[in-house]
């Protein structure tokens, strides 16, 4: 298993409810490591690129009105097999078919509102993603005091 980075972000629905804290808590808890954030609005332009294979949907229209809509916090988390561990922890992409426990299927009902993004474990959609949101200079490389009891 690797140690891998990726992309996740707290949808403006997660924002405007005070779900952040709990969301970043989840990952923390869980061993993965914080690389960057950043508290940003995104504009269309970036909505297009960052949902790229979206755009052509019907649903495209919708889904970047919401995004677009007030503030995200954007995220680096890096860890052993982190893309899978964090697409696990997030459940399915509609919250109605999501398990308790994970984050949609806490927090969410609803597909066009489902609180959280997390890169897909497609070939390049972390890196990808990651260079979207984030300088070079803004992934921070930094021990966790916990890895030795982490990792073995
Ligand atoms: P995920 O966010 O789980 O990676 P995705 O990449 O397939 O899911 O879709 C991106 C977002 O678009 C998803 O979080 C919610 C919205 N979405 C996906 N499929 C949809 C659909 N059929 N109707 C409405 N919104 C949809
Ligand atoms: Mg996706």
């Amino acid at each position: 298993a690797d140690v891998e980075r990726t992309f996740v972000m707290v949808k403006p629905d997660g924002v405007q409810r005070g779900l952040i804290g709990d969301i970043v808590s989840r990952f923390e808890e869980r061993g993965l490591k914080l690389v960057a954030g950043r508290f940003m609005r995104i504009d269309d332009e970036l909505a297009r690129e960052h949902y790229a294979e979206h755009v052509e949907k019907p649903f495209f229209e919708d889904l970047s009105g919401f995004i677009t809509s007030g503030p995200v916090f954007a995220m680096v988390w890096e860890g052993q097999d982190a893309i899978a561990q964090v697409r696990t922890m997030m459940g399915e992409t509609d919250p109605a078919e999501s398990a308790p426990g994970t984050i949609r299927g806490d927090f969410g009902l609803d597909l066009g509102r489902n609180v959280i993004h997390g890169s897909d474990t497609e070939t390049g959609s972390a890196e990808r993603e990651i260079d979207l949101f984030f300088e070079d200079e803004d992934l921070h490389d930094y021990d966790r005091i916990d890895e030795t009891w982490l990792y073995e």
